[in-house]
């Protein structure tokens, strides 16, 4: 759950353990950093001790243990302009084999707890199995940042150079202090999570406000468990969607055919993503659905997927596929999402 940049979660584990050998190679640069000598960050500690009613001490001390991390700041940049966008490119690094057969193995380990998530939440299995895949291949990349590490990195040490840096840190921010809150009330060592480049933790990459808010305890133990229990992150991605207007039994998206003219087209991509169109208005604007489309009686969103130089491709948007996109705000991530669910589901129907 990385809102900005999902290509990034591919490179993490990479990145991560380059960054652990040279922590190993020069210590001394390592422990350098730490933001214990930092006036501004060990204030935000105060405060965030009085505004939460936490041990100050205890605050200054978890805060004063993260070091900046250069890695971080670089990862968190958005791509370089003129990355012109692709479906198919991206598609291609989320729906291949590798993934697909890891999640067929998840998908008949966890049969049942998906099938009980289902269930009890309406959010399709293959949803579910789609967002695992396509976040941290089943647990596999959960990325090896310190997460008190990328936080206070992200939260004192924004990079200027982001379009939006002064809003990003601030979010940053606000997660630290979500992260320590929690920390402090399961009783765990700050310094032990590990997570992406972001702070985002588990097998569904949660960040931390989303494990605050949103995290369950889906296979009884007692302790919500994003890195170690995969029902967890089963009950929890699902308890996610619902809380973000999941609607059960509703398609994510319609086949649609563009034959307006240029302005009508303009008007349907306006509103980008949120599904704004009833499919009468939308067919009235030349885009022409599928039967189950233009039989659909919610709002609807054309979207738009670039493919680099070739001819775009369209989908047309129901509510659920913005829910996909709260997880991650993006419609190719959440295209990839439902395509790689729908591939694990063909694989495991032809393994029957
Ligand atoms: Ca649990």
């Amino acid at each position: 759950m990385i809102r900005s940049l999902v290509i990034a979660t591919i490179f993490i584990a990479t990145c991560a353990l380059s960054t652990g050998a040279e922590a190993k190679k020069h210590p001394k640069t390592a422990t350098h950093a730490a933001y214990a000598n930092r006036a501004d960050a060990m204030e935000f500690a105060n405060d965030l001790a009085a505004r939460r009613d936490l041990d100050p001490a205890w605050v200054r001390q978890s805060i004063g243990q993260a070091r900046l991390l250069p890695a971080v700041q670089r990862l968190v940049l958005p791509p370089a302009k003129g990355t012109a966008k692709n479906w198919q490119a991206y598609r291609a690094r989320f729906i291949e084999p590798v993934r697909v057969r890891a999640g067929l193995r998840f998908w008949q380990e966890h049969a049942r707890t998906l099938e009980r998530a289902e269930q009890e939440f309406g959010v399709p299995q293959e949803i579910i199995v789609g967002i695992l895949g396509v976040e941290t291949i089943y647990g596999q990349h959960m990325g090896n940042f310190r997460v008190i590490d990328a936080l206070a990195t992200l939260a004192f040490d924004f990079p200027d150079a982001h379009p939006r840096a002064a809003e990003r840190q601030a979010f940053f921010q606000r997660e630290l202090e979500q992260f320590l809150s929690l920390m402090q009330r399961i009783g765990q060592d700050p310094t032990a999570p590990r997570g992406s480049f972001a702070g985002a933790m588990g097998l569904p990459q949660f960040m931390p406000s989303s494990w605050v808010r949103y995290a369950i305890d889906f296979d009884g133990d007692g302790h919500v468990s994003l890195h170690a229990s995969a029902a967890d992150a089963i009950g929890s991605v699902a308890s996610y969607f619902i809380a973000h207007g999941w609607q059960p039994g509703m398609p994510t998206h319609f086949g649609v055919r563009l034959e307006g003219t240029p302005t009508q087209q303009d008007e349907l991509l306006a509103p980008d993503i949120l599904p704004t169109f009833s499919a009468a208005s939308m067919q009235a604007r030349g885009a022409l659905l599928d039967e189950a489309g233009a039989n659909h009686t919610g709002p609807l969103a054309l979207v738009e997927l670039q493919n680099g130089t070739n001819p775009p491709s369209y989908v047309a948007g129901t509510e659920n596929f913005y829910a996909i996109t709260r997880y991650n705000w993006s419609s190719y991530y959440a295209m990839a999402v439902i395509e790689l669910g729908q591939a694990v589901k063909a694989a495991r129907e032809a393994a029957r």
